[in-house]
């Protein structure tokens, strides 16, 4: 049942919350301009000063930053405290290089703990449950950033760490855990192990979720629930804000609510990057008003999502909602003239129940240089080769009134497709560059 953590600021009413926003707008802009290097160029170079930030609405005279900003200047180059301040370090994954990597003061560690506990309550943890965290804990901000929440829920916290499904699965039965956390492809990993070792999920006491890091689609999100019998929450966050914890979906499952006494939300047309239109969809850029480590002004998240126009929502809480991440603009790809996003795919994917918990697409080339996309599927149990055969057709048919062509599918066994580590790969690229 849905638990407000923090019940003054959760359901602030929304003039105090803009009125909070611009007075910690404000202070960001000045902590930054006095001392970060990179901050203090943009601002020269756009002419203006902190003192020209007096509304909300001057958040669009800001400069933006990306990631690319961020490695330019790494390690430590963005931070606006000393180091000697700090007390934690936590890194992006860097997959195309260079790591991306935050230091966090004791009160950045504070605020993350609390916007996690909120997230946790949200989704149902209380002091009462048995709380494992099968994330691996490490420069990734994933277990940390639960942990922190969930303890300060007061919940007790398995560490369980990374992957060994078989030994995460086998703990959830013998402490008994009630709540469980996760990188989303994961827990569907988790259930195919499962029934493959013979154990049944739904006689385990598991009966909370809070899943993200990665694309989480409405179908794949039923599909985990009905797997083990719970609720599923879904949780976005990124390292460069905190890690997990900016928004969370309440009970009404219907958009997840980002605590914007911390992060001041943009949504923009990524091309012209000017707003678009309310509920229109467009890259997420936030900035932060509470950092003291590394505080980001409109940091370009490339992530796609809309928000809702909608001041109060039923669960009584007053932060804005955005729907689920709809995918990454650096994620879609263009086929034969196509626009296609991951999560077009996934979601006829999901629908079909012999479907199982991995899939790929795979981009070539073929002898006739013209682009070729198959989409690699595991099935849900072993199927005969006619069985299969009529899976392909289906998915194919199904695939091809969502993108206009017909692509080809492989259907693969249970577990037919390699682990790609901890977050999943989706689109493999093998295409002919010219
Ligand atoms: O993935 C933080 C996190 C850990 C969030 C655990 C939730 C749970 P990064 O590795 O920096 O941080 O990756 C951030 O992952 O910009 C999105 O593209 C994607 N992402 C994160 N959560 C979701 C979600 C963590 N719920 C990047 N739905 C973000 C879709 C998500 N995409």
């Amino acid at each position: 049942m849905d638990h407000i953590f923090n019940k003054k600021m959760e359901t602030l009413p929304r003039k105090k919350i803009r009125e909070l926003q611009v007075k910690r707008l404000r202070e960001t802009v000045h902590l930054v301009y006095e001392n970060v290097p990179f901050y203090q160029r943009k601002f020269k170079e756009l002419k203006i000063t902190p003192d020209d930030i007096k509304t909300l609405d001057d958040v669009r005279k800001l400069p933006f930053t990306t990631k690319n900003d961020l490695r330019d200047n790494s390690p430590f180059g963005m931070m606006a405290t000393s180091l000697k301040n700090c007390t934690e370090l936590h890194a992006s994954s860097g997959t195309t290089g260079i790591p991306v990597t935050v230091c966090y003061t004791p009160n950045d560690i504070e605020v993350w703990a609390e916007v996690m506990a909120r997230c946790l309550s949200m989704s149902g943890l209380t002091k009462k449950d048995v709380f494992q965290n099968p994330i691996p804990y490490g420069t990734f901000t994933g277990a940390f950033g639960f942990h922190y929440g969930a303890q300060r829920v007061g919940a007790m916290v398995v560490p369980s760490g990374m992957g060994q499904s078989e030994r995460q699965l086998k703990l959830m039965e013998y402490y008994g855990a009630t709540f469980i956390s996760g990188v989303a492809s994961y827990a569907m990993r988790l259930s195919q192990v499962a029934q493959d070792i013979g154990i049944d999920l739904k006689k385990l006491k598991v009966r909370n979720g809070l899943f993200g890091a990665e694309m989480f689609t409405p179908g794949l999100k039923k599909r985990i629930m009905d797997a083990w019998d719970m609720d599923v929450h879904d949780i976005y966050g990124l390292t460069e804000m905190c890690g997990p914890g900016v928004s969370t979906d309440c009970d009404q499952h219907d958009g997840l609510h980002l605590w914007e006494d911390h992060f001041l939300i943009e949504i923009l047309d990524p091309i012209t990057l000017e707003p678009v239109e309310p509920e229109e969809e467009g890259e997420i850029v936030l900035t932060t008003i509470t950092k003291e480590g590394m505080p980001l002004l409109r940091y370009r998240t490339r992530d796609i999502a809309k928000i809702y126009d909608q001041e109060v929502c039923e669960c009584g809480r007053t932060h804005v909602k955005h729907t689920t991440i709809k995918g990454r603009s650096d994620d879609m790809i263009i086929i034969r003239g196509t626009n296609i996003y991951p999560g077009q795919i996934e979601s006829v994917l999901m629908k079909n129940p012999s479907v199982g918990g991995n899939w790929r697409m795979v981009l070539s080339t073929d002898e006739n240089g013209v682009d070729q996309l198959t989409v690699e599927v595991e099935s849900k149990e072993h199927l005969s080769q006619i069985e299969s055969k009529d899976l392909e057709k289906t998915l194919q048919a199904g695939i091809k009134s969502v993108i206009v062509f017909t692509p080809g599918v492989t259907v693969l066994p249970p577990n037919g497709i390699p682990q790609a580590g901890l977050k999943a790969k989706r689109v493999v690229d093998e295409r002919k560059k010219e």
